[in-house]
């Protein structure tokens, strides 16, 4: 394992670019794709950069790669948003609100990436479920296994690197358009290249999309820089009414459907909100206690110190998962009730560090 790691961190760009070609379940994986004519690929609800780009350079790899495909669909349940429009390919994926489909497609094989849970596939998991053969690619270490063949890789800063290391196992090129979805994945989980798994080999594998041609400026601003009005507003509104515990190491802000309703605001706007949190001094612990259309409560919190890990805390009450820093749930409970149960329970592992 230390030899493994060491080529991971020690090596010259010069040389060719080392990859987990001792993984037999990317081999497993290739059989699977080979012996496939009809493949689905899904991601998460409420999708991300990371999910849609890994989704996606799937699609555009294997399609280019592999003319045995017949059939590639890109399957996801609930609304596209707005701001991953300029991927290519994005206009082919089917968002489904409600599948009504009692003859479910059967797929040769159905591909679930950047997703913990079977749960957060939402209504494709039916789609899932009936592939004939399942394959779960993560980066989540909550990840529950839900796969026939799960290549869940925690050390990965973003699904899109394991997807990029399966590439180069494989000895696929890594054409322009699949540069693009891949370096979507890389600066949405990493936060523009500024979050800890942001590893010399992340850089490396940037580097090497990079030289496809891809407009990294551009993109940049797409993801990050053209929030609408309303969004802003929306942050700003929570901005203002955060509290603050422990002198200040736990911060905390609450986003009701009232304050989404009067700055008109998307569901979705809520990202990116929990960085606003986050990016004050001495704060330790960040939460965002979303109310959710039903009255149900959906969480996002962010650890700002390896001594406490936010996932296992989810996990814990909430059946939540994610990463130890940066994690979510979604609670069937009242925001009042949770921000009740959880503050005291934040609290006492900071008092704890
Ligand atoms: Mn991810």
């Amino acid at each position: 394992m230390v030899s493994l790691l060491q080529s991971f961190f020690n090596f010259n760009l010069s040389e060719p670019v080392p990859v987990l070609s001792s993984n037999p379940l990317y081999t497993q994986l290739k059989t699977l794709v080979e012996q496939a004519k009809t493949i689905f690929v899904t991601a998460h609800v409420g999708p991300d950069g990371d999910t849609l780009g890994s989704m996606l350079a799937l699609k555009h790899s294997l399609t280019e790669t592999y003319p045995h495909i017949e059939r590639f669909d890109c399957v996801i349940s609930g609304k596209m948003p707005d701001i991953y429009a300029f991927m290519p390919g994005i206009n082919e994926v089917k968002a489904i609100e409600v599948s009504k489909d009692s003859l479910l497609p059967v797929y040769d094989l159905g591909i679930s990436v950047d997703c913990g849970s079977l749960g957060r596939l939402g209504e494709v998991k039916r789609y899932f479920n009936n592939a004939k053969a399942q394959v779960n690619i993560d980066h989540h270490v909550s990840n529950e296994g839900f796969g026939q063949l799960n290549i869940i890789e925690p050390i990965a800063a973003a699904t899109g690197e394991v997807i990029a290391n399966i590439l180069d196992e494989w000895g696929v090129p890594i054409s322009y358009n699949t540069a693009v979805c891949l370096y979507v994945t890389l600066i949405t989980d990493t936060g523009g290249f500024r979050h800890s798994g942001t590893t010399p080999k992340v850089f490396a594998l940037a580097s090497r999309l990079h030289a496809t041609g891809i407009d990294v400026t551009a993109i940049y601003q797409k993801i990050f820089e053209e929030k609408p009005r309303s969004q802003a507003l929306l942050h700003a509104h929570c901005m203002l009414h955060s509290q603050t515990a422990l002198e200040g190491k736990l911060v905390w802000t609450v986003v009701s459907q009232a304050a989404i309703n009067q700055f008109n605001a998307l569901e979705e706007h809520v990202e990116g909100l929990i960085d606003l949190l986050r990016e004050t001094k001495h704060t330790v612990v960040s939460v965002v206690i979303k109310e959710t259309p039903e009255g149900t409560t959906k969480l996002s919190l962010r650890s700002n110190t390896d001594a406490i890990d936010v996932a296992k805390l989810l996990g814990k009450l909430y059946h939540g998962g994610g990463h130890k820093k940066a994690a979510g749930a979604s609670v069937a409970k009242p925001v009042e009730v949770v921000e009740a149960e959880l503050l005291p329970a934040i609290q006492a592992l900071i008092l704890g560090v």
